[in-house]
C-alpha cells in the first residue's frame, strides 16, 4: 500500500488533533467535522480499505471499534447515540486509503446518509 496522510499522522510527520492512542489505534479530530464530535479512529496497521481485511485483522478491527465506542461513552454520547461510519472506495466516499472509522455524535443524524 502506498504511504498515506494517515500513516504520516501516525508517525507524527504531520500534525493532528489527537484525542486517543493505544498500541493498536490512533484517534484524531476530523479536519472537516460533520458533527460536534467527529473523530477518526485509525488502526496503526496500514490496511487500505475494508476490501483488504483478512481474518488476521480481526483483533485489530475489534480494537478499533472498541476504542471508538469507549470514547463515545466517555464523551457522554452513549445515551442519545452516535454513528460509526467506514467508507469503502469511490462509491462509498472513501478519500484516504488507510482504513478508518468515523465517529460522529452530538447531533441527530439523518437516514439515509447522502
Ligand atoms: O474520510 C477521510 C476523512 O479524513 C475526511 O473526513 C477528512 C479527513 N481528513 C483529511 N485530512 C485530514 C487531516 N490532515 N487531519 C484530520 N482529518 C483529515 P473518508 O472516509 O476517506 O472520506
Amino acid at each position: 500500500m502506498t504511504d498515506t496522510l494517515f500513516a504520516k499522522i501516525i508517525r507524527r510527520e504531520i500534525p493532528a488533533d489527537i484525542v486517543y492512542e493505544d498500541e493498536a489505534v490512533l484517534a484524531f479530530r476530523d479536519i472537516n467535522p460533520q458533527a460536534p464530535v467527529h473523530v477518526l479512529f485509525v488502526p496503526k496497521t496500514p490496511i487500505a480499505t475494508l476490501n483488504d481485511l483478512t481474518d488476521a485483522d480481526s483483533l485489530s478491527v475489534g480494537k478499533l471499534v472498541l476504542a471508538a465506542t469507549r470514547y463515545a461513552k466517555a464523551q457522554g454520547l452513549a445515551e442519545n447515540g452516535y454513528r460509526c461510519v467506514m467508507n469503502c472506495n469511490r462509491d462509498g466516499g472513501q478519500t484516504v486509503f488507510h482504513l478508518h472509522l468515523h465517529l460522529l455524535g452530538g447531533r441527530v443524524m439523518q437516514w439515509p446518509p447522502g
